[in-house]
């Protein structure tokens, strides 16, 4: 259905992106404020930029900006045109808040759509949407998208997981969407319900995204569903969903870059890097109406390849989210990501993929890491609990070159039914 628009030629691609570029820019700047600012403290004139490479002349624009602009500050239409706000999630203060138009909202489901497409959703299949509705852009964002397919959507939202599971089983669907922790809590009460998720459910495959998971996860989810598992990466800022998906190869997340021109920075020097390197992902929408945002600092660490993918789509790909700049954390000078973390855990055995670190000070900074085990594992001896425990930290040692605490916790202890987990508290902030 959107095979022209991800098949087309390279050099197409760019002169529809410099169209674009031109317009948005000119857009932005007579029809926001904050952007006639920074291009005047810049003195640029939107006559400088004409083409992606001129893109760097501008400024950033950053999370701060979007939140000193609540609610409204950032719109470019009049408040007779938004026919849809949504808001981020997760924050203290003020939130961002989400315009539409029609428009916007009309291309917002294209994207969503082309990205099930691209994992292979059709008519054919029953898609249930098991992620928050409501403010969240996750639900909304595609639900339509698989509307616009004519799959046949099941609106089921998060939470509630054994009715979930009783619509997954008696509607016979195939295809789902959820925040890849969930699915483990869906394995779960499925084995408490004598389900079995290959035998008993239909399910074929899977859209996965809204926090950070690994081939692991991936694997994990593949094997227990009997589905084929794909990542799906976006932000409020940019929508929603609908930004970039994996396709058959799972080798990186095309972005769809007649939409959002990608970039990637150094985070700590804001130079634009080449490509395969690995920095801070930037995006400029090329479409929106009620909400266009330039140069916008995701904080999303990643890296960008132009290489050609085996499938023949053009669109440029991420690799999955390798951490946020924002997530790095300094325990005792030494500098620590998650992923890190994630990698060493999730090797071993009877460890779920879910984990909070927590980071305190006593005298000095102490990392514990809290972790979800399953079942069996907690009801069994003692003992293999403490060999668990013994294993986790030593390994950890190794890899961090740090002495941590693993604390292992039963399934469902450290993220609720509905939300993203947090992974980082740090006690030493409060
Ligand atoms: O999470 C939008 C979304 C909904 C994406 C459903 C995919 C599926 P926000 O709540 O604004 O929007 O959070 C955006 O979540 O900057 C990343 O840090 C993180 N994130 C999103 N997708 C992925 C992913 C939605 N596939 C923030 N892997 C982003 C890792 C992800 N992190």
């Amino acid at each position: 259905m959107y095979e022209q628009i991800e098949r087309i030629p390279a050099d197409k691609l760019v002169s529809l992106q410099e169209k674009r570029l031109k317009k948005i820019i000119n857009y932005a700047y007579s029809n926001v404020g904050l952007y006639k600012k920074k291009f005047k403290e810049a003195g640029l004139r939107p006559d400088d930029i004409r083409n992606i490479d001129d893109l760097a002349k501008l400024p950033f624009t950053t999370k701060d900006d979007l939140r000193n602009n609540y609610p409204f500050g950032m719109l470019a239409v009049p408040m007779k045109d938004v026919i849809r706000l949504h808001t981020s999630s997760g924050t203290t203060g003020n939130p961002i808040v989400l315009a539409y138009t029609r428009r916007d909202l009309e291309n917002w489901a294209k994207l969503t759509a082309r990205c099930l497409s691209v994992i292979g959703v059709t008519k054919n299949d029953v898609f249930q949407n098991m992620i928050g509705y409501h403010m969240f852009t996750g639900g909304l964002g595609y639900h339509y998208g698989a509307e616009l397919l004519n799959a046949t959507v099941v609106p089921a939202g998060s939470g509630n997981t054994k009715r979930q599971i009783k619509m997954l089983k008696d509607f016979k669907v195939t295809a789902v969407h959820a925040i890849p922790s969930y699915m483990f809590h869906i394995a779960d009460l499925c084995s408490e319900m004598n389900i079995d998720p290959i035998r008993d459910l239909y399910l074929k495959k899977g859209i996965f995204g809204a926090e950070p998971w690994s081939n692991t996860t991936r694997e994990r989810l593949e094997t227990i569903f009997g589905i084929d598992a794909y990542d799906n990466y976006g932000l409020s800022e940019m929508s929603g969903p609908g930004v970039a998906v994996e396709c058959e190869y799972k080798d990186g997340l095309h972005l769809w870059s007649d939409y959002f021109l990608a970039e990637v920075i150094d985070p700590i020097s804001g130079e634009r890097l080449e490509d395969g390197k690995k920095g801070e992902l930037v995006l400029t929408t090329l479409c929106k109406e009620a909400m266009p945002i330039l140069r916008y600092r995701t904080r999303d660490i990643t890296i960008l390849t132009n290489e050609e993918c085996s499938c023949g789509r053009r669109h440029p790909r991420i690799s999955r989210l390798l951490g946020r700049t924002d997530d790095m954390i300094v325990v005792r000078g030494t500098n620590i990501f998650p992923s890190q973390i994630e990698d060493v855990l999730l090797k071993i055995p009877g460890i779920r993929d879910n984990y909070q670190i927590i980071i305190d000070r006593d005298v000095m900074d102490e990392l514990t890491i809290k972790v979800e085990v399953t079942k069996d594992i907690f009801n069994d001896e003692p003992f293999s609990l403490l060999n668990l425990k013994n294993r986790a930290e030593n390994e950890l040692k190794t890899v961090l070159n740090l002495k941590t605490t693993v604390e292992l916790v039963e399934p469902q202890t450290i993220s609720g039914e509905t939300e993203k987990t947090k992974r980082i508290v740090d006690l030493r902030l409060v």
